[in-house]
């Protein structure tokens, strides 16, 4: 074998978070579709769906409530026409979101993620129409700007990559639906599918149970904290299956039926716990792995609960209680995590993405995100579009652009906590709101109308504007 020589980039060595970084609030993705516990002011932001980011803020925890932090129609807007069938709309786009890594935490900033910096993986891929990279399920990557154009796939560690430090060939199919990543304790991942694999430790199956490390001194990074190459066969299993299995054991939580959840089965997502225990295990080939506590979820693990690794097993507490009911005590209902509970049993996904992040919930979505009006056009508010935003002034822009929406102005000097970008082509009209949920009428649509109406809210925050995510209705 070649020499690999792989350096840290000395920029990214400092990244280990203090501990005032460390936000106790989640980005989480969720497997079946949920309803917030708030009800969202009515609005169609109430419906969490399984390829969809939602905050969950621990601040007030009489009201809490999981709230849609990345719409899937702001992902069709970063997106663009990606499965070339002239929509912006794609109600199945990426499958699901399986994995997410909110990467301004993990580089301890304590920064608020937005859109355009948080990684996530996806079960299907995206379309290729737009992006000169591709996003496959093995891939954990974003959506950005870049000087290719708009709607481009940015990665934080590509498919080839995780196959290369499992010892499998590049193009290999994978699938990976967990991650967490410090650059102090490298990148931990699950996949969802057993495949064999030659670690560190040699030829073995890895399980969609097991938890896997590439440690820090296997990963060389770009100059803005992504993986640029990874150390061939580095990958070590550090919690086998059955190890999660007798975590998730002793953690005793019940499941949304109120059965007692005895088995991981599939580990579905990960985090790093910084306020826990760290232990150091040899991880085959002279390697010593710093082993932090981890957050986890399960297949299992209906009710959408959470579990941690710490002293052998635990329901990870929260702000506002545990991430789950005890086993014996009653069914694990969705509502510690701000979800809406069903009637009879808890809800029935599970938490399929996880991360500790700070973040913003400004949003806006359509509740015709297409409309078949050509040859009728529309009156004004036979659609609506509805919002949710924590800033008490906001001006939504209502613009008319072609086929297809410009590529948005990146790179203001505004919107720290927000949506980065603005899409300002041609300003047809605005509505100027207040604060919280709401909802404005679509504005009137001509006969004859083709294209697409763009929406985006400019928020006054502290001295500054902040900018909601876009949504796209596709006029027919
Ligand atoms: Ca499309
Ligand atoms: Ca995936």
């Amino acid at each position: 074998m070649t020499s690999y020589q792989l350096t840290l980039c000395a920029g990214l060595a400092l990244a280990g978070a203090s501990v005032a970084q460390v936000s106790p609030n989640f980005l989480l993705s969720l497997s079946g579709v949920e309803t917030t516990a708030s009800g969202s002011g009515g609005t169609v932001l109430q419906k969490i769906f399984p390829n969809e980011i939602a905050f969950v803020n621990f601040g007030t925890c009489s009201t809490l409530s999981a709230e849609k932090w990345m719409p899937r129609t702001c992902s069709h807007v970063m997106a663009g026409d990606e499965n070339a069938d002239g929509n912006y709309y794609n109600a199945g786009i990426f499958g699901d979101i399986n994995a997410i890594l909110p990467f301004r935490h993990s580089m301890g900033t304590g920064l608020d993620e937005n859109q355009r910096t948080v990684f996530w993986s996806v079960a299907s891929p995206m379309g290729g129409a737009v992006s000169a990279q591709p996003f496959r399920s093995g891939d954990v990557a974003r959506i950005v700007s870049n000087g290719i154009g708009h709607g481009q796939v940015e990665h934080f560690m590509r498919q080839e990559q995780f196959n290369i430090a499992l010892g499998r060939a590049p193009g290999a199919p994978l699938d990976i639906d967990a991650i967490a990543w410090q650059a102090n304790y490298g990148v931990w991942f699950s996949i969802n599918n057993n495949r064999n694999a030659n670690t560190a430790c040699g030829p073995m199956l890895v399980r969609d149970g097991d938890v896997l490390c590439i440690p820090p001194s296997a990963l060389a990074y770009t100059a803005d904290g992504r993986i640029a190459a990874v150390m061939p066969n580095s990958a070590v299993v550090v919690h086998t299956e059955a190890q999660m299995d007798i975590y998730t054991a002793n953690a005793n939580v019940a499941n949304n039926m109120g059965g007692c959840v005895t088995q991981a089965v599939d580990v579905e997502g990960l985090e790093i716990d910084l306020f826990g225990p760290v232990t150091t295990i040899s991880g085959c080939a002279g390697m010593v792995i710093t082993v932090p506590t981890l957050l986890f979820s399960t297949e299992t693990g209906t009710g959408a609960s959470i579990l941690t690794t710490a002293a052998g097993g635990l329901i990870q507490p929260t702000p506002c209680g545990l991430a789950g009911q005890y086993c014996g005590a009653g069914v694990t209902l969705g509502n510690q995590l701000g979800l809406s509970i069903p009637a009879g049993p808890g809800i029935a996904s599970y938490v399929t993405g996880l991360g500790f992040s700070y973040a913003q919930t400004h949003v806006l979505e359509a509740d015709m995100p297409v409309m078949t009006t050509s040859a009728t056009g529309a009156p004004a508010g036979a659609s609506n579009i509805h919002y949710n935003s924590p800033f008490g002034i906001n001006v939504v822009l209502i613009e008319l652009v072609p086929a297809f929406v410009p590529p948005a102005v990146v790179g203001l000097p505004f919107s720290p906590t927000c949506f980065p970008d603005l899409y300002a082509p041609g300003i047809f009209g605005y509505a100027v709101v207040a604060g919280g949920f709401g909802t404005i009428p679509m504005p009137a649509l001509p006969v004859g109308f083709t294209g697409k109406v763009l929406f985006q809210s400019v928020g006054l925050g502290a001295g500054v504007f902040e900018f909601s995510t876009p949504t796209v209705v596709d006029v027919l």
